[in-house]
């Protein structure tokens, strides 16, 4: 029996620093990071393949120690086990032109829809398209007699994230019943970052989400990945990753369920430079506030 290790969504490359984290570290660091542990089963020897499903890195452009540490990565997951990889709506140029230049053996990259076939099954890739009609004929070309899997990079109809519900033509992008190519049983998807299952039609589509929070949106979320067996009828479970906590902070009392190391960002009543000082010193690393308005400053302690 065939088993795969999902991983999506990973988000490499995101420059981000925030106030009292050490100098020199990057947000991307956390996302490297939760790439690694997401790939335990493939290092520990529990699949037979890992698949990632899209935003690779977190620009289209990313910066090239983030392109560095990638390819080391992969190299180090492919002398395990094969690995196919496709773009995201974040890889927009593709991801050939970032990895492929040393050549990767063992890893299948995949920048238009394809069909690959990896530890034994038979997988239809198709990268993110804007547009559900052409997704759908890609999807087609690439799909039917002998594919085991779907692997996506999209919305689909009825995905949810805090606050929002994806339908057909809301957004503009988002793909029905209707674009999906007959037979389709088992959509394993990246571009949601909140893990979920869900139906649609006679498939599901199942999101591991996220390896890490990408936003102070999922601050509430389980991030990690998926694994899946091929038996007779397909079976996945969601294996639950290490993701930094982060907090909302609207009231400086909210300060008192923050620790070290832990990431905060201040809204509100609690936009203030007496709170940030109060986060620094619980060693929380806060996102740094903007340049102060003039309405901030009438709150700011004089100098
Ligand atoms: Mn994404």
């Amino acid at each position: 029996m065939v088993r795969l290790l999902h991983v999506t969504d990973t988000h490499l490359g995101v420059d981000r620093w925030f106030r009292g984290a050490p100098r020199g570290w990057r947000r991307g660091d956390d996302h490297l990071a939760a790439f690694r542990a997401a790939l335990a089963p493939a290092f520990r020897g529990e699949v037979d393949g890992v698949v990632h499903t899209g935003d690779l890195f977190d620009r289209s452009r990313p910066p090239a120690r983030a392109v560095a540490e990638a390819i080391a990565l992969l190299a180090e997951v492919a002398r395990q086990v094969p690995v196919a990889l496709m773009p995201g709506n974040h890889d927009r140029q593709g991801l050939r032109a970032h990895l492929a230049g040393g050549g990767l053996p063992g890893v299948a990259i995949v920048d238009r829809a394809a069909r690959v076939r990896i530890a034994g099954a038979w997988l239809a890739l198709v990268p993110y398209l804007p547009d559900p009609a052409a997704w759908g004929a890609a999807a087609s070309d690439v799909c039917g007699e002998g594919v085991d899997l779907l692997l996506a990079h999209q919305a689909f109809d009825g995905a949810r994230v805090p606050g929002f519900a994806f339908r057909v033509g809301s957004p503009a992008d988002t793909i029905g019943e209707a674009h999906l190519p007959p037979g389709v049983r088992h959509i394993l998807c990246g571009h949601i970052h909140t893990r979920q299952a869900l139906a649609l039609g006679a498939a599901v589509v199942v999101h591991p989400g996220s390896t890490e929070r990408t936003a102070f949106l999922e601050r509430a979320e389980t991030k990690g990945s998926a694994v899946w067996e091929l038996g007779a009828e397909p079976t996945w479970r969601f294996v639950d990753g290490p993701a930094r906590p982060m907090h909302v902070v609207e009231h400086p009392d909210a300060l008192a369920l923050v620790s070290a190391e832990e990431l905060v960002t201040l809204k509100g009543a609690a936009r203030h430079v007496e709170v940030e000082q109060a986060a620094l010193a619980r060693g929380a690393w806060v996102a740094p506030l903007p340049a102060p308005t003039p309405q901030m400053t009438l709150f700011a302690p004089r100098r």
